[in-house]
């Protein structure tokens, strides 16, 4: 016999940062809500990306939620920047503190969301064979997530007879290195974290670079109760800090300007910031990243940095970054990536020089070269922000499918909702600034906003809300020319979705600044939710 659908008021798929505090708001409202989560525990990206050296290139006092008074005093951080696991425990730790676990079901993966015109109703099945409906779906699945992964379009993965990972997808015994011939595909923020890692146990490493990025020293350290205490003291400071900064960073605007500053201060100011570490190294002088004098001084200092710390002028030579202006591809943090090279066991091969050509039984392809690999590991990236909706079969109205309407490019109104698509809500959807921003920020702001939203067709007695056509393509027009002029153009990456063969070249990201986003919503709520249909 089959289990019927259980009926709910809302379902939100996803369990990380989003899917844990939308769950926590609706249950506020009263709403019967279940959580379905494709993971065994809460996390999201932070349950999937368990791959060695995962760790948060935001600091851990301000990469955290600030809805709760009581949950920012009594949970503390152990690290500047926190390694997967700790950000896991705090995850779960927030769960478990506001008693979210009974309304979660885990191991369940959404496979479809179908609406039906009749009932005003979502239903929504699981890879379980599990069935519920409901008024509202939420989407909590994130941008860069584990459902849609980025596997190199390199012949023969299949014919290789070695292990092989994706860091998105690590599994949770871990894996062991340990004399073992490793090959690393993929060097941005993923691979920058796993290579000083995996290079401590394997015999031998080898990373194949194709671009090499902007990488600063995290320059991580444990946190001490003086300062900790500090932070605790300033939260409400803090808090009003991230709710009006551009990238969601408790940080003071950049106090220096390149133009008024000699050389030799610029260089000064330059290795101070270096020597701090951290997202701040690039934030020193109010010209950034988009006036080209101040980002030719900036990438030569990166450059000197590498030729500085890797003593094989060959292997410095293929790592210093170089043919794309810093910021056109996401800048990195690291802990001893490039001392990492001066080990003995430690190669670098330029694979945009001479490209992969395929995979072997053993080993990987370069120019005719055979490098024999135990152990593979693609930290190659994901098929970013519409990837994850397009495994999903969403249908809204008249059966029409979310991931055709997403084959062209991201679109959706306040990077939040869909034309077509009755009372199904995004965090952090398709142009939406999240990804550009210290994302736990914005996921609050998003799940606010969705909150207040949901309250008020509660309120008035609207069965149904959606954007009109009209909304949505005035939103997605507009992503796409606030990234126009900026400096994103000038390279391939996921923000582009030019990292997938075949995605059309379509920026993902509303690339205005969490501040003025929140303004922005703002404004849409005040104006009676201009841009809304609302149906009783
Ligand atoms: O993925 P990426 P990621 N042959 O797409 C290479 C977030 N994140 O997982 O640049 C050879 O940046 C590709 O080369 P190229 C963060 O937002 C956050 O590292 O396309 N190489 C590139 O080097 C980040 O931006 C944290 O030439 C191939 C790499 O694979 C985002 O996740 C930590 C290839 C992919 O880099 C994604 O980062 C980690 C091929 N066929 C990540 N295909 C935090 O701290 C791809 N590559 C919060």
């Amino acid at each position: 016999m089959t289990k019927s659908a259980e009926e709910l008021d809302a379902i939100v798929i996803g369990a990380g940062f989003s899917g844990i505090y939308m769950l926590h708001k609706l249950r506020e409202m009263g709403l019967r809500t279940r959580v379905f989560e494709a993971g065994e525990g809460v996390g999201g990206a932070w349950y999937w990306n368990r791959y060695p050296g995962a760790r948060c290139d935001s600091e851990s006092y301000f990469y955290c939620f600030f809805f709760s008074d009581e949950i920012l005093q009594e949970w503390t951080w152990s690290e500047r920047f926190p390694a997967q696991p700790e950000i896991e425990r705090y995850l779960n730790f927030v769960t478990d503190r506001l008693d979210l676990r009974k309304d979660m079901t885990f191991n369940s993966r959404v496979t479809s969301a179908v609406y039906d015109e009749e009932t005003k109703r979502w239903t929504v099945e699981a890879s379980t064979g599990e069935k519920a409906t409901a008024r509202y779906v939420v989407t909590a699945i994130g941008g860069l997530t584990s459902t849609a992964t980025n596997l190199p379009n390199i012949p023969g993965i299949e014919d290789f007879k070695g292990e092989w990972y994706h860091t998105g997808n690590w599994p949770k015994e871990g894996v062991d290195f340990s004399g073992k011939r490793v090959g690393v595909i993929g060097t941005g923020s993923t691979g920058i974290q796993a290579v000083p890692e995996i290079a401590k146990t394997a015999k031998h490493l080898t990373v194949f670079q194709r671009t090499p990025a902007y990488i600063m020293p995290a320059k991580n350290h444990p946190l001490s109760e003086e300062y900790v205490e500090e932070v605790k003291a300033n939260y409400p400071e803090i808090k009003e800090k991230v709710r009006s900064h551009w990238g969601g960073q408790p940080y003071d605007a950049p106090a220096y300007s390149f133009k008024e500053v000699s050389l030799d201060e610029a260089e000064r100011l330059q290795e101070e910031y270096w020597n701090n570490g951290g997202l701040r190294v690039i934030q020193l002088f109010k010209e950034g990243t988009q006036d080209p004098a101040t980002r030719e001084f900036t990438e030569n200092f990166f450059r000197e940095k590498v030729r500085s710390i890797v003593k094989d002028p060959v292997k410095a030579e293929i790592l210093e970054p170089k043919g794309y202006p810093m910021g056109a591809k996401r800048i990195a943090l690291d802990t001893n990536y490039y001392e990492t090279f001066n080990l003995p066991h430690v190669d670098v091969v330029n694979v945009k020089k001479t490209p992969i050509t395929n995979f072997t039984e053993t080993g990987v392809m370069v120019g005719g070269k055979e490098y024999p690999i135990d152990i593979l590991v693609l930290a190659t990236g994901y098929d970013a922000v519409t990837g994850p909706f397009r495994k999903m079969d969403i249908r809204g109205r008249g059966g029409i499918k979310l991931a055709e309407r997403l084959e062209d490019g991201p679109r959706a109104y306040l990077g939040m909702s869909f034309a077509g698509f009755p009372n199904l809500l995004a965090i952090s959807g398709p142009c939406n600034p999240a990804l550009s921003t210290n994302v736990p920020a914005s996921i609050e702001h998003d799940v606010e906003w969705i909150a207040d939203l949901i309250e008020h067709c509660e309120k008035e007695g609207f069965a149904v809300v959606e954007p009109t056509q009209e909304a949505e393509d005035e939103w997605t027009e507009e992503t796409q020319t606030k990234a126009v002029n900026s400096v994103f153009t000038e390279a391939d990456s996921w923000q582009f979705g030019s990292n997938v063969p075949g995605k059309p070249r379509r920026f993902l990201i509303w690339l205005g600044g969490l501040h003025k986003f929140r303004e922005r919503c703002k404004e849409v709520t005040d104006a009676d939710y201009a841009g809304f249909k609302f149906t009783r």
